[in-house]
């Protein structure tokens, strides 16, 4: 399991350098890293502490119990699950944890190109619910999770405040940039 230290914030405060992780990133196979790693990315910017590692829901089914069990007491506050096919993983997850769990679908297949995956995260039964962001939309599972971490943290809040303006900048100028 590989634990990434945060980089400095939009707010320019970040998180202790040997703060304990509190997003777990986890997917179902080393072939969804290279989409994952977009969540990892902006939580490293937001100054989030995460984890980040494997856990199959067909391979590693014990792993996955122990993970999803265990993540609470662990200080894990929002775990982020991505997986492609017939994506068990967050639902799974899910059932073993009342954490909030955010579901990344991932275009592993080029059959029906992620939406098995889709369908089941967002279609979860009542009761287990797995929020489910875009195809391969790693990177809005981070802000959503740092949107869950900001109701209670200051920091996150005033974090997500400056990558909105951000956004807003950059339409802004591309505006200006049209209009010479
Ligand atoms: C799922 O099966 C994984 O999440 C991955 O997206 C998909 C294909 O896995 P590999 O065959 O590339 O390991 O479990």
């Amino acid at each position: 399991m590989t634990t990434h230290p945060p980089a400095a914030s939009a707010a320019d405060s970040p998180a202790a350098p040997d703060a304990s992780p509190i997003v777990g990133i986890i997917m179902g196979s080393q072939s969804d890293l290279k989409i994952m790693n977009g969540a990892a990315e902006l939580l490293r910017q937001f100054g989030v502490p995460f984890e980040i590692t494997l856990v199959s829901a067909h391979r590693t089914p014990h792993r996955l119990v122990e993970y999803a069990e265990t993540a609470r007491k662990r200080g894990l506050r929002v775990i982020i699950a991505g997986g492609g096919g017939a994506a068990h993983l967050p639902g799974m997850v899910a059932a073993f944890t009342t954490l909030p769990v955010i579901g990344v679908p991932i275009n592993s297949t080029t059959s029906i190109r992620g939406l098995d995956s889709v369908l089941s995260m967002l279609q979860m039964p009542a009761g287990v619910p797995v929020a489910t962001v875009s195809i391969d939309g790693a990177p809005n599972a981070a802000v959503l999770a740092t949107q869950i971490l900001g109701l209670s943290n200051a920091r996150l809040a005033d974090v997500l405040e400056k990558y909105r303006t951000s956004l807003k900048d950059k339409v802004m100028r591309t505006i200006e940039e049209l209009r010479k």
